[in-house]
């Protein structure tokens, strides 16, 4: 019934081994700039995916084979769900996870029975992460499925939806909080629009601001260490979201005086969607003080929709570990595999396999950013195309030590720059070497 604990556990054999369920990249305990990589990538499975997606599409029902699961709404069929999920991440040797509130618990027929529901799996969860020792990465409250958060959550035209969510999400950083989560997960779900003709944005963004506000105030209230992550997303479901890019979200907060109090969490697959690099989406983050935690999925190039495939990109994981060791590692985030199996990859073991690849691969680019931190030789390259910043005029302007005026007349003076060239094709060579 449960095929992970029948499974061999999954571990480092190196680049050589012929076994498809050993890794080849991921050595938990080598060190990589002096630390291990297990600290440096801090794996995380997402119990939705893993536990509760049954691979349904638009054109047709689910076909995840769960034989765990008897489908019932009951907490026994939770608990043992949360049992299977242990075992998962054992077999795997994945030190975190995350949840949201009905992922893990059923909800009841009242406000007050779905909040027992989850208190009593809570219960089971502190058990299974002392038994097995693992973590909690993130917590978060699933404020998009149910039909009352069709017209949003926080920005529901109607106030009584608006305290259901509020609810929810007090219950879920209790619930958060009673596991030691690392942190909690703001996803706007169904926060954004569909069409302007209904809708009052200027209303719907300050309710925002003020349920954001709200949980603040509790997170302090209660010593809630964790980290808060704000996670972008451009569109889908709705179709404008309002966090919809990294940009976005630190100029809401910005806006609404909570920059403080939140980082980001940056999912690959919806960078794609906002028309950005991942790349990008960690560079303006990480500018800003603000990269907090990754989700580490990918898009399908070819499709416009969130596929939440596994992480297999290598380049790319290389330019996001690139840009995670540059800022000195995670803090409370981590690397968390919002991903799931296509719909035709249904049995478990289809799981194991996807999780072995997302980890190998980012293993693998954590290596290779490594070196390339080591060789220096971009680095440097880079450094040198903006030398003229570092003497003279250059240095002046950026220490804030002239004047308009006076650039006007240093201009009038100074011979017509010569530019270099910015050989991206000699960085795209050099960047190439290492793979
Ligand atoms: C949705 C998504 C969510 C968040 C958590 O696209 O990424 O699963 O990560 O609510
Ligand atoms: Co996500």
């Amino acid at each position: 019934m449960n095929p992970f604990r029948t499974l061999p556990k999954v571990r480092y054999e190196g680049p050589d081994t012929k076994n498809d369920l050993a890794f080849r990249y991921y050595n938990p305990d080598e060190l990589v700039e002096g630390k291990p990589m297990r600290e440096h990538l801090r794996f995380s499975a997402a119990f939705w995916h893993c536990m509760r997606n049954t691979l349904s599409d638009p054109f047709g029902v689910g076909t995840a084979f769960m034989p765990w699961d008897d489908e019932s709404n009951t907490l026994d069929n939770a608990i043992r769900r949360a049992e299977v999920f242990f075992d998962f991440l054992d077999l795997l040797g994945i030190e975190y996870y995350c949840f949201h509130d009905r992922d893990v618990a059923p909800e009841g027929t009242t406000v007050s029975e779905s909040i027992e529901n989850l208190e009593t799996v809570v219960k089971a969860l502190q058990r299974l992460q002392n038994d097995r020792g693992k973590k909690l990465l993130w917590g978060t409250a699933c404020l998009f499925s149910h039909p009352r958060y069709a017209q949003g959550a926080a920005t529901s035209p109607n106030a009584n939806v608006f305290t259901y969510a509020a609810s929810q999400v007090k219950n879920a950083i209790d619930a958060t909080q009673a596991l030691g989560g690392q942190g909690y997960v703001f996803w706007g779900g169904r926060e954004g629009y569909t069409t302007l003709l209904n809708t009052n944005m200027k209303r719907e963004l300050d309710h925002l601001g003020r349920f954001l506000h709200l949980a603040v105030e509790y997170k302090k209230l209660i010593g809630f260490e964790g980290q808060f992550f704000i996670e972008p997303k451009p569109k889908e479901p709705t179709t404008h979201q309002y966090d919809s890019d990294a940009a976005a979200c630190l100029n809401f907060l910005r806006e609404y005086g909570l920059f403080d109090d939140f980082e980001l969490n940056i999912e690959t697959n919806h960078a794609q969607l906002a028309g950005h690099t991942m790349w990008h989406e960690l560079q303006v983050a990480a500018n800003a003080g603000k990269l907090g935690s990754i989700d580490a999925n990918q898009g399908n190039p070819y499709l416009g929709w969130d596929t939440d495939e596994f992480p297999t990109d290598l380049p790319m994981a290389t330019q996001i570990m690139l840009t995670v060791l540059g800022m000195g590692g995670f803090r409370k985030g981590g690397l968390n595999f919002d991903a799931k199996r296509r719909r035709d990859s249904y049995e478990p073991l289809d799981l194991v396999y996807g999780h072995i690849a997302g980890m190998d691969t980012f293993a693998r680019a954590l290596k290779i950013a490594a070196k390339i931190r080591k060789d220096g030789t971009l680095e440097k390259m880079v450094r040198q195309r903006y030398s003229s910043w570092d003497v003279g005029i250059g240095a002046e302007i950026e220490a804030g030590k002239v004047t308009l005026k006076e650039l006007d007349a240093y201009a009038r003076r100074c011979p017509e720059p010569e530019l270099p060239s910015a050989r991206q094709e000699m960085f795209e060579v050099i960047w190439s070497r290492y793979f």
